[in-house]
């Protein structure tokens, strides 16, 4: 199962007609660029290649009405100065005679897309489409949109599959206020979208664009916006709000089966629960890249290499369903390289590394707080985290005194950062193997699914003994044995053969075969390790504490360790205690470490189920660019073993079963940790007042 293109090359018919400075950005050029890049880089010929067929008058009026759908159609027949004359009549909008049929292509390939998803013809997908489609209303155009693409495939998915639980992030750097419209009032999809806001004065300068815009009646906390208002947000910013307001909120279930029974006996039936349960079957993109660096509209600073993080996070929900539909992106070059890593990402390569340091603004930190603020009424894992207990100002101003606007950064630097991409390909190519494992027993046991592969190869006799040495549980045959495989694979994975790995080792060796990996990747020319040790694992008392190495334990004995590069939390024991755990915690510090090797090891009495160390190893291979090397027991279970398999590789974890909200205990452990580590860690903050730092 592949990563779906949708395209057809009608939809670069459509263009403006005549002077208007407003609309000209959105160009024919744009989906030309895209596909040629994709082209040159190998990535569209990976792709199934699907062409786009008009959407039906049905599919469109699942969205808009009837009159709005025959006033696009009449405009085929319109000359230059009518069309002229309707456009003016909208909200940065321009008619072309071409613009009806390529916009029926545009929401066609949209449903495609969804329909090759949730047929199982297709794990992934992005569809290549124009006109764009997040502004555009039950009954109007606006903002370069003509039919609302995503909103008619959330629709569609809704109707034709039965859907209960979508989730639409938009992270085009334009507020879609048109997908919020259609569904403010409607709890079956969960709408988020950041945008540049500036205290409402950025286009379309609405007050529903604030982070208090929480989504109306049933849907109240299904609608999530995320205002930025400065220019110049980048990469760390855009992780921060994935990390501390959409995945929570993305993961957040509730379990029905919790009213107490006695309500059963009541006389009055008591008002349905408010449920707000999020673990959504299908994730659509508006994929808009104007929120890229050198994008004249958006001004902001995030590379294209965030986009592939971006990609990959939200793979690790709905089973891996993402649909990604092309929105807005007006600076070519910058547009054609974003595609390309989302493309990528959906393809499971391992994603880029950042270009650090990580760091978000004070102004992200505010608007995060205000969004969480915003949104604690509605979900608990928010509330839990004290989020509603800051005090947050309003992101919105209308009146009273707006601080002061502030000018667009310069764009030049666009330019040197892009072309600096362009040799990415070459300095560090995707491993020709994607994930091996070395076991004692039988591969066919193991039944390993295709791409994983059993790792015959072992690091010479001589060379395995010298590091086994000063290890008395390596001593036996059987570790030793292990020892050689564990090395060989390390070797394989940090010269670039091998992206991902799962090593097995006696369970008594456990501790010394971690500790000898850690020496050996060091020697090996790791600069930075990251080694998140699960159980009864403690840290080698010698481990060098020059910054190379950074230790997370989770459920260990050494619970009081604390140095910024040492730290240890107690094994949650429910699943909402486990995902703030993750995304709280071990990927903040995993982003601003930036490893080049993850060291996940399950220790003696690690007490992670299969599912819970897939997900663990799902995430952590983000911002690990995929170098994550898994160290277990030789007793875990084939089934165990498999299932950490496919999500080295990229697959979506299994779900995570009943969800169980994290204890006080668990949230108030993190939370001393936090408060620990931030000053060094600093993607950890999430209360912009306390802890902010201003971007130099
Ligand atoms: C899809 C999109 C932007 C419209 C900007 C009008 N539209 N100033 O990015
Ligand atoms: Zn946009």
């Amino acid at each position: 199962m592949g990563t779906t293109l949708v395209y057809h090359e009608d939809m670069t018919d459509t263009r403006l007609l005549w002077d208007d400075p407003e609309c000209e950005m959105e160009c024919p050029e744009r989906l030309t660029a895209a596909l040629t890049l994709l082209q040159q880089r190998g990535l569209e010929q990976r792709c199934l290649r699907l062409t786009a067929r008009e959407a039906s008058e049905a599919e469109v009026g699942l969205v808009h009405s009837p009159e709005y759908v025959a006033l696009v159609r009449r405009t085929q027949a319109l000359s230059e100065a009518e069309l002229r004359v309707l456009s003016a009549q909208y909200d940065a909008v321009y008619f072309h005679p071409r613009t009806f049929h390529c916009a029926l292509l545009a929401a066609g390939a949209a449903v495609q897309l969804v329909d090759a998803v949730l047929t199982g013809a297709a794990r992934n997908g992005l569809a290549l489409v124009r006109p764009p489609g997040h502004h555009s209303q039950r009954a109007a155009a606006n903002g370069f949109c003509v039919f609302n693409n995503v909103a008619i495939a959330a629709e569609h998915a809704k109707q034709k599959y039965g859907l209960h639980r979508i989730l639409i992030v938009d992270w085009d750097i334009h507020h879609g206020q048109g997908i919020q419209y259609i569904f403010e009032d409607d709890p079956s999809v969960l709408y988020f979208s950041w945008h540049r806001y500036e205290h409402g004065r950025f286009w379309p300068y609405l007050r529903e664009s604030s982070a208090d815009a929480v989504g109306q009646g049933r849907g109240r906390g299904f609608t999530v916006n995320l205002p930025w208002n400065q220019v110049g947000m980048g990469n760390a910013d855009y992780l921060a709000a994935f990390l501390h307001v959409l995945l929570p909120l993305a993961f957040e279930v509730t379990g029905r089966a919790s009213l107490p029974s006695s309500i059963l006996f009541l006389d009055t039936p008591p008002p349905p629960p408010r449920l707000l349960q999020f673990d959504p079957e299908l994730v659509l993109v508006s994929a808009g890249f104007d929120s890229a660096i050198g994008d004249p509209e958006g001004q902001m600073q995030a590379t294209p290499e965030c986009f592939a993080h971006l990609t990959q996070l939200l793979q690790v929900l709905a089973g891996g369903r993402v649909c990604a539909v092309l929105e807005g992106g007006y600076h070519l070059e910058s547009l054609a390289q974003s595609v390309c890593m989302t493309v990528q990402a959906l393809l499971c390569d391992p994603a880029p590394p950042l270009p650090g340091p990580l760091v978000p603004c004070e102004s992200a930190l505010e608007s995060i707080q205000s969004v969480r603020g915003a949104q604690a009424p509605h979900w608990r894992s928010l509330r839990q985290q004290g989020a509603a207990t800051v005090l947050s100002p309003s992101t919105c101003s209308p009146e009273g005194s707006p601080p002061p606007l502030l000018p667009g950064e310069p764009t030049c630097e666009a330019a040197a950062v892009l072309s600096s991409l362009l040799d990415w390909p070459h300095l560090r190519p995707t491993p020709p193997i994607h994930v091996a494992v070395t076991l004692s027993v039988p591969a066919a046991t193991l039944a390993l699914p295709p791409g994983v592969r059993p790792q015959e190869g072992s690091a010479p006799r001589e060379e395995t003994e010298t590091w086994a040495r000063p290890h008395e549980s390596l001593a036996q045959d059987e570790a030793l044995h292990a020892l050689g495989k564990l090395l060989f694979l390390l070797a394989g994975i940090l010269d670039g053969q091998v992206s991902s790995g799962i090593a097995a080792t006696p369970a008594p060796a456990a501790a010394a075969a971690l500790d000898v990996a850690i020496q050996r990747g060091l020697s090996h020319g790791a600069q930075r390790l990251l080694c998140v040790a699960l159980g009864r694992l403690d840290r080698p008392l010698d481990l060098a504490d020059d910054g190379r190495v950074l230790w997370l334990g989770i459920g260990g004995e050494d619970v009081a360790a604390s140095s910024v590069l040492h730290a240890s939390v107690p094994l949650p024991g429910t699943t909402g205690g486990f995902l703030s755990c993750i995304l709280g915690l071990v990927l903040p510090v995993a982003y601003g470490f930036q490893p080049d090797l993850v060291l996940v090891a399950l220790g003696p009495a690690h007490g992670l189920q299969a599912r819970d160390a897939a997900l663990l190893a799902a995430m952590l291979r983000v911002p690990a660019g995929g170098r994550v090397l898994a160290l277990l027991g030789e007793e875990s279970s084939p089934q165990f073993v498999r299932t950490l398999a496919c999500a080295l590789q990229g697959e979506a974890p299994p779900n995570l079963g009943p969800f169980l909200m994290a204890s006080p205990e668990e949230i108030q452990a993190l939370q001393d940790l936090r408060v620990h580590l931030e000053p060094r860690w600093k993607m950890l903050q999430v209360a912009g007042e306390a802890h902010g730092q201003q971007r130099p």
